[in-house]
């Protein structure tokens, strides 16, 4: 059977994709009785978590943690590998590379957003994508000895210039050449900017690391128009053995868009 999870942030967070925010403990117990597998969590900084607290929370409920975000670092902090300012730059490696042990810990794979940054006026794309490159370089180097991946996501063009598609990210990839470096995968993007979303998922193949699920208007899957059943049946044929995780507006509310993504995902019979 398919493993469900949902993003759930550690903090009180601004992305307005992150269902659940705030008071941990409470949604991880709301997350597991509505019959998920796992939690994805987003830390915005591993230093303001306890790890061992996180652990024993989520497995007091028997919940696997499959990735963690770090969007919010950018989000609120405006850490970016593509920074025109170097400390910027730096602290956003370090900060990523300071998910290392957490993401170990939990088996989990860190995942990469807009962390990536969006090309300030005056800078070439060129030199984005140069400043990514030596980032994603430096932080998979630092990640392979303790297993970790690292799972960037193609992000439609709303949201930044760096990387909008499958082609992008395996072009990256191939650029980047670390084994441990790969793809998340999110239907919401996906519908905006791949030109089929079943064949992209067969392009990628093993690189995708991760795969999040929302339906075309970002609501809970079975809100729009996406063919679900089509798309879930291709990643797995695809050989894909991860984690599908909810990302999407808490419409009408977070506790119903979690009940009803779960009912319609496991009616899909995938
Ligand atoms: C994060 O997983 C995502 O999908 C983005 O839209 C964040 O900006
Ligand atoms: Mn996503």
């Amino acid at each position: 059977m398919m493993r469900l999870s949902i993003v759930l942030s550690t903090h009180a967070a601004q992305f307005e994709a992150v269902a659940f925010k705030g008071d941990f403990e409470n949604n991880v117990a709301k997350i597991a009785g509505y019959g998920y597998d796992g939690v994805e969590l987003a830390i915005r900084d591993p230093k303001l978590v306890n790890p061992d607290e996180l652990a024993q929370v989520v497995s007091k409920r028997n919940l696997k943690v499959p990735a963690i975000g770090t969007g919010q670092a950018w989000g609120e902090e405006g850490l970016s590998f593509t920074s025109n300012d170097p400390e910027l730059r730096r602290a956003a490696i370090e900060r990523i590379k300071s998910h290392i042990p957490l993401a170990a810990e939990f088996g989990a794979a860190v995942i990469l957003g807009l962390i990536r940054g969006i090309t300030p006026k005056g800078q070439t794309h060129e030199q984005s994508m140069a400043y990514l490159i030596g980032a994603l370089q430096e932080c998979s180097a630092a990640a392979a000895p303790h297993g970790v991946k690292y799972a960037l996501e193609p992000l439609n063009r709303y949201e930044t210039d760096l990387i909008h598609t499958v082609a992008d990210g395996l072009d990256l990839i191939e650029r980047v050449g670390a084994d441990n470096f790969g793809l998340l995968l999110d239907t919401f993007h996906m519908n905006i900017e791949e030109p089929s979303i079943e064949e992209s998922i067969r392009a990628c193949g093993d690189r995708i690391f991760h795969f999040h699920v929302a339906d075309s208007n970002r609501w809970y899957p079975g809100a729009g128009h996406l063919d679900f059943k089509g798309i879930l049946d291709t990643l797995f044929e695809s050989g894909y053995e991860g984690f599908v995780s909810g990302e999407f507006m808490p419409i009408p509310n977070a506790d119903a868009s979690a009940q009803r993504a779960i009912d319609y995902l496991r009616g899909l019979d995938v």
